[in-house]
């Protein structure tokens, strides 16, 4: 098996993805099926998804994932210039997998005042950033009214720069300190309209972990489980809140968990897609899938080839939807699960290339390089992934290889990652519009939504 892969990856640079021949490099019978579905834009189901996952025709995976990151997003690879901010890491769950978190009364444990939050909005103008991230624990004392100030703080220093600020948890958390109720949809509702009346741009795709109950047993039991993670970005989306999903991999979940966790988003995007598609008026279409069971799909007409498949939204405004799926290698170092081993290059890449495949209705699937490495993302690249995600500075929840909380790196550097890779770099803004850029001065290129 070592023998054919080390073959593979000789000849994987021939393989043309754009045409049947693609089925001609196919070593592994079972797979054929799935090619010919992917080539058709045909949607793959669970147990073809396994098979992805466990075939020893990794290349013929890498292949198809190339193919359908193509058909999406072209030879184009996205970054932006951002800022990641962990406000503080103080939290009052303690999750296996985590080595942010820390107790009030711990080493290490902090806080950002308001006026820490608002210098680091004016260093984020100052490196002309387009976008700040901003996540951090569930910090058991902080009032409901620190988090809006923290964003009208930003809006009033840092006017033009998105903010894409906290996971579902964190929402679920402010829903329950402002004592709008612990799990009701109107409680959530509420939290999102009042952090979007204060600056709130979106919402990332952290905190999403694997959607299944023993998972969320054995490794973050006090946490929101997947259903309600998944209520809280319905109904943002509803709110016209662009979101994205992360996957929190390679600890004690199965390929089994992975795929059901995908099923879940693309069935939720499904779902957004179609209520998009009714209000646009744009064409619902029954389709077939490959076991004869009609449902309905938003087939949208590609506005260049007029070629007409299942197609991700325009950067519309006035309706939220997935933007990007985020898998995350787990990272094992200094959390409670540090005995495992954690992924390793193959086994990220194989993931990155199983949900580009199965999540056909997500336009963007992102290599976030902190965690991948810039040199394992440039792979991703060529695999399935479209997107980068940015220049970052620090980050505080993951440190890979030793890295500190300083990890930094240039416009430059992530354009040099994807030139090298053989993509065109595009800088975007958060809701993925191309900016345009003159040092520390930029504009997004089509601004229809301010
Ligand atoms: O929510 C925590 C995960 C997430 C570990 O939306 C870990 O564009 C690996 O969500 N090993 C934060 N992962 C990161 C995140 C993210 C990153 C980049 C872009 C976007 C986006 C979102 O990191 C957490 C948690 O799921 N995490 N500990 C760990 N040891």
């Amino acid at each position: 098996m070592i023998d054919t892969i080390a073959m593979s990856m000789t000849t994987l640079p021939t393989i043309d993805t754009s045409s049947d021949r693609l089925l001609e490099h196919v070593r592994d019978p079972e797979l054929a099926p799935i090619v010919e579905a992917v080539l058709q834009g045909r949607r793959i189901d669970a147990d073809q998804g396994m098979t992805l996952f466990t075939t020893a025709d990794i290349w013929t995976v890498c292949s198809l994932a190339n193919l359908v990151r193509r058909r999406l997003n072209g030879d184009v690879v996205w970054y932006n210039v951002n800022r990641h901010l962990n406000y503080s890491n103080i939290c009052a769950l303690s999750c296996k997998f985590c080595s942010f978190y820390r107790k009030r009364e711990q080493d290490g444990a902090y806080e950002y005042s308001l006026d820490d939050i608002r210098a680091e909005a004016t260093k984020a103008i100052e490196a002309g950033a387009t976008e700040m991230h901003i996540v951090g624990g569930l910090h058991p004392w902080l009032p409901f009214e620190y988090y809006v100030d923290m964003l009208r703080a930003i809006r009033e220093t840092a006017p033009r720069v998105h903010i894409k600020a906290f996971t579902a948890v964190e929402v679920v958390h402010l829903a329950r300190i402002a004592k709008r109720g612990r799990d009701g949809a109107e409680g959530i509702r509420w939290v999102i309209r009042e952090l979007m009346e204060a600056g709130l741009g979106s919402l990332p795709g952290g905190g999403a972990e694997v959607f299944d109950d023993r998972v969320h047993a054995e490794t973050h039991r006090g946490k929101i489980t997947g259903d309600r993670w998944l209520d809280v970005h319905r109904i943002a989306h509803e709110e016209g809140l662009n979101t994205n999903a992360t996957m929190l991999y390679g600890h004690v979940e199965t390929f089994a968990d992975r795929i059901r966790h995908m099923q879940l988003l693309r069935q939720e995007q499904d779902r957004t897609l179609l209520e998009w598609a009714r209000r646009h008026g744009a064409q619902v279409q029954t389709a077939v899938d490959h076991e004869g069971q009609e449902h309905e799909a938003v087939i949208l007409t590609h506005p260049d080839t007029a070629e007409s498949r299942l197609q991700p939204l325009p950067s519309t405004c006035d309706t939220g939807y997935y933007q990007t799926l985020i898998p995350l290698p787990f990272i094992p170092d200094d959390s409670e699960l540090e005995h495992l081993p954690g992924p390793m290059g193959l086994e990220n890449l194989r993931t990155m290339c199983v949900a580009r495949i199965m999540l056909d209705n997500f336009p963007h699937v992102k290599a976030f390089w902190i965690m991948q490495t810039l040199e394992m993302a440039q792979f991703m690249l060529q695999n399935g992934a479209d997107d980068i995600d940015g220049t970052v500075v620090w980050y505080d929840i993951t440190k890979v290889d030793g890295a500190g909380t300083h990890q930094e790196v240039t416009q430059r550097d992530l354009q040099r990652a994807a030139r090298e890779a053989g993509f065109h770099p595009v800088e975007r803004d958060t809701l993925y519009r191309p900016v345009q850029r003159d040092g520390r001065e930029w504009s997004v290129v089509d601004d229809n939504c301010d």
